[in-house]
């Protein structure tokens, strides 16, 4: 028998206005991630599926995955699994996942070209296109995440992509989870890489004879997928964009003396069962000792009844409350901090989600728990770790798009503009412009 550790699990708890500037930057810090060690590491992985190409990829399936594959590539049409397999209820609960992601995002999906006159003849628009090809990773590891699937997999459907590559380690046995599959079928993949790791995001940075290149390579991994995708973004031969930085999942609750400790602990909890590197922070307005004892207990109680005990064990060691005295220094707070996600346990949650400045999702009140974003209510999953929250959205329609913008000026237009080219042209010397313009208005002049 393993020993069990019945020690009790807790946060260690600050008071923020107690600590020094020092002290105090201190909590805003992530686990350092060491990416250039890690794309050092990454780098003859990523080189091996660019040489090799499906051979390579085999090989290192075989060798990290323990899959030995005659091919890394499902083409549809996809096996429906059985019911043994994906049990009705969960179907349906998959199913109302994707239709709420789906209302979501395409909601979110500009229908119309932005058409403005910037003077009269001069018409400058903006309109979307979708980035043709796309790669999306879903996990394996210790958690199968069909609800990763959704989340990149719908965005790219709303949008229009061509060619969706969806990327998954296979089980030793070569199959998928019959959920990612499900989640596949539905959103319409070209096809399913059945690879993981850095070799997964090689394959598609590069394409190989059976994997197609694609243009940009979203979703969140491991260390050695977040490495690699960085390499390949950097390679101008690959030609391929990434989603964003990915880290550790993290989670920022703010509670005051309404908050219901029970709910409060189970959501500092769903954080902390992610990974033992998960952050989570529990900022307090107030709180009487008698609920911050009670929040303390229901950790202990809840976290040794979940199945993945062990690991929130080590999440919530490494965890912190932090105890304020407003709900203006509470806000500033997790302003500087920037989390991934933000859960209001407060009198008057709504109200404050105005003063948010940056969070990748905010979860609004006691009944709003983070789980409903996480698989199900139709905001997305996929969002900035690590304080990124600062200046990347999370992943949602537009990631899988661009814009192209055009103009049309007339020849009044041009009379009313191309003075004012021709004499910034003249002023950055650079004649050959201002000449294009001016034999069109010699033209007109005629
Ligand atoms: N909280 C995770 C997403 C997730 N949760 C997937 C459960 N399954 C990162 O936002
Ligand atoms: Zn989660």
């Amino acid at each position: 028998f393993p020993e069990v550790d019945e020690s009790r699990i807790k946060m260690r708890n600050v008071t923020l206005s107690e600590l020094n500037k020092e002290e105090q930057k201190k909590l805003l810090l992530r686990p350092v991630l060491n990416s250039l060690a890690m794309i050092d590491k990454v780098k003859p992985i990523v080189e091996r599926v660019r040489k090799e190409g499906d051979a390579g990829l085999k090989a290192m399936t075989k060798q990290f995955d323990k899959a030995d594959l005659s091919s890394n590539v499902l083409l549809p049409p996809f096996a429906t699994p059985t019911e043994e397999e994906l049990p009705v209820d969960v179907k349906k609960a998959i199913d109302v996942a994707y239709d709420n992601v789906k209302t979501f995002h395409q909601a979110q999906a500009e229908t119309k070209p932005l058409i403005v006159e910037t003077m009269p003849g001069v018409q400058c628009s903006r309109f979307v296109r979708p980035i043709a090809r796309v790669g999306v990773y879903v996990p394996g590891g210790t958690a199968i995440l069909p609800s990763t699937a959704i989340m990149l997999g719908v965005p790219a459907q709303v949008a229009g992509c061509k060619t969706i590559v969806l990327a998954t380690p296979p089980r030793p046995d070569g199959s998928i989870s019959p959920e990612v599959l499900y989640v596949a079928k539905l959103v319409g993949v070209t096809c399913i890489l059945k690879a993981g790791g850095a070799q997964a995001v090689g394959a598609m940075a590069y394409g190989t004879e059976e994997v197609p290149k694609v243009d940009k390579i979203f979703g969140p991994g491991n260390q050695w997928v977040t490495a690699a995708k960085m390499l390949v973004q950097n390679d101008t031969d690959a030609l391929v964009a990434i989603d964003m930085p990915a880290g550790p999942s993290e989670v920022l609750v703010i509670a005051d003396h309404t908050a219901n400790p029970i709910f409060v602990a189970s959501d500092l909890l769903s954080q902390a069962e992610h990974g033992t590197d998960s952050q989570v922070v529990l900022v307090g307005i107030n709180l009487s000792n008698k609920l911050l004892q009670d929040i303390e207990d229901q950790i202990d109680i809840q976290a040794k009844a979940l199945p993945r005990v062990a690991i929130a064990r080590e999440a919530i060691k490494k965890s912190v409350i932090v105890l304020v005295k407003s709900e203006k220094e509470a806000i500033e707070f997790s302003n500087e901090y920037a989390p991934e996600h933000l859960i209001l346990h407060l009198e008057k949650a709504e109200k404050v989600v105005e003063n948010i400045e940056n969070a990748g999702s905010v979860f609004v009140g006691a009944f709003s728990p983070e789980s409903c974003g996480d698989y199900a209510s139709g905001t997305n999953h996929t969002l900035p770790t690590n304080g990124f929250a600062r200046q990347f959205s999370g992943v949602n329609t537009l990631s899988f798009q661009k814009h192209i913008t055009s103009q049309f000026v007339s020849s009044d237009g041009l009379k009313l503009l191309g003075p004012s080219v021709v004499r910034l042209a003249e002023r950055e010397g650079l004649e050959a412009h201002a000449n294009a313009v001016r034999v069109r208005l010699a033209e007109l002049s005629k």
